[in-house]
């Protein structure tokens, strides 16, 4: 087994980032309901996902959705971050909010939402040259409800003509991360309902185009490791949305539903490279805390993200790869077991300590009094949250 020494320098260099979206309000389609406290501005979830980073000191970036997190001056709101301790990160687009794309928006059959779509995917290629981020994080809503509604194979051309135009726009060091849904809100055909006609399309874009990998968005029982490990020999996975599910898109805490789950995935994530910075790969949450307190929730989220690495990272591989060249399927699976069943909370405190951060970062934000102080001083004013 790899030493504790060994796997906490890796754990070093983790970076996980946090969505602006989960610091707001969000519900479901029967209620949302709203906690006090949660931000008013785009400044105050920066001020929530700093106050993460320094405890966890592992989410140095925050993702932001756009139109939710427009603002005038992108150059500033950078430099805001930067004061705060932490980065803008993934640009996440939105065309899916507006009454026009009601029948899609890049697939629409009507060529001016068609345009209207693509112009939004482009403006948010400008705000990544002013916040200087590195990924545009492209996920649509596209698709049918009725057989016959719309010509598929008509809306396959028209999705991959707007992605050319976007990828055509990306700067030297900017990335495209396509992401997949199986369903919802389209109930008959999504327009990229998986990762392999995400995979197709990236790579007929080129090498600025990956697919990002929504742990939510998947048939129940797909195993998604299979998915990571595939795209990673491919070289073609950018990103992943980090939540987890008990039935469809939940949205629920990382690691909250099947840790077992999570750690496969990271197990395939190391086992592939894919936890070299160079390869690339970004990690991100993509949640919503409808009813559990979200500052806490996020830090828990990083937390169970972080120790799925840990146990991914202290898989002795040397040993699996000879009960495997054995052909021992007991011994192989016990291997990663083994390394699954450790509790690496002791190690996790250790380098907590050792980076002077507090080794139970969750008992330091409720000592912290944080969440007291923002619900005093954040009336008044609207609300952020999912749409505002
Ligand atoms: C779609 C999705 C996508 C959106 C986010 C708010 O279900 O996962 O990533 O941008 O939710
Ligand atoms: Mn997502
Ligand atoms: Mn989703």
């Amino acid at each position: 087994m790899p030493t504790p020494s060994a796997v906490k320098s890796r754990l070093r260099s983790q970076q996980i980032e946090t969505p602006s979206w989960a610091y707001g309000n969000s519900g479901t389609r029967f209620k949302v309901f709203a906690q006090p406290g949660v931000p008013r501005t785009v400044e105050e979830k920066i001020d929530d996902a700093a106050r993460v980073h320094a405890l966890t000191g592992i989410a140095p970036s925050i993702a932001l959705h756009i139109p939710w997190d427009r603002v005038d001056d992108y150059g500033r709101l950078a430099k805001y971050a930067e004061a705060a301790g932490i980065r803008l990160g993934t640009v996440n687009s939105n065309v899916f909010q507006d009454d026009d794309y009601k029948l899609g928006s890049v697939t629409n059959p009507d060529p001016r939402i068609r345009r209207k779509a693509l112009a939004h995917l482009l403006e948010c290629v400008d705000v990544m040259d002013e916040t200087g981020s590195r990924d545009l994080k492209l996920w649509f809503s596209d698709g049918t409800n009725y057989p016959g509604q719309d010509d598929i194979r008509a809306r396959q051309d028209r999705l991959a003509e707007a992605l050319a135009a976007v990828y055509d726009r990306l700067g030297e060091h900017q990335r495209m991360v396509l992401e997949y849904k199986l369903f919802e809100p389209a109930f008959y055909t999504m327009d990229v309902p998986d990762w392999g006609t995400s995979y197709a399309h990236c790579l007929q874009l080129g090498e600025k185009a990956v697919v990002c990998v929504d742990t939510g968005h998947h048939a129940p029982g797909t195993n998604i490791e299979f998915i990571v490990a595939f795209l990673l020999r491919a070289g073609k996975l950018g990103a992943f949305d980090f939540n987890s599910r008990f039935y469809a898109d939940d949205d629920l805490m990382a690691g909250a539903a099947d840790p077992f789950g999570l750690f496969r995935i990271m197990y395939e994530v190391v086992r592939g490279g894919g936890y070299e910075p160079e390869t690339g790969v970004a990690f991100m949450l993509d949640q919503c805390h409808n009813i559990e307190a979200k500052i806490p929730a996020i830090i828990r989220s990083v937390l169970n993200v972080q120790e799925a690495t840990a146990k991914a990272l202290l898989v002795d591989r040397d040993e699996l790869a000879r009960a495997q060249n054995a052909g021992d399927v007991l011994a192989a699976n016990e291997v990663l077991m083994d390394a699954y069943r450790t509790d690496v909370r002791p190690l996790l405190a250790e380098l907590r300590e050792e980076q002077g951060l507090d080794p139970d970062p969750l008992a330091a934000y409720r000592r912290s009094g944080y969440g007291e102080r923002i619900v005093a001083e954040r009336v008044g004013g609207e609300q952020a949250g999912w749409g505002a």
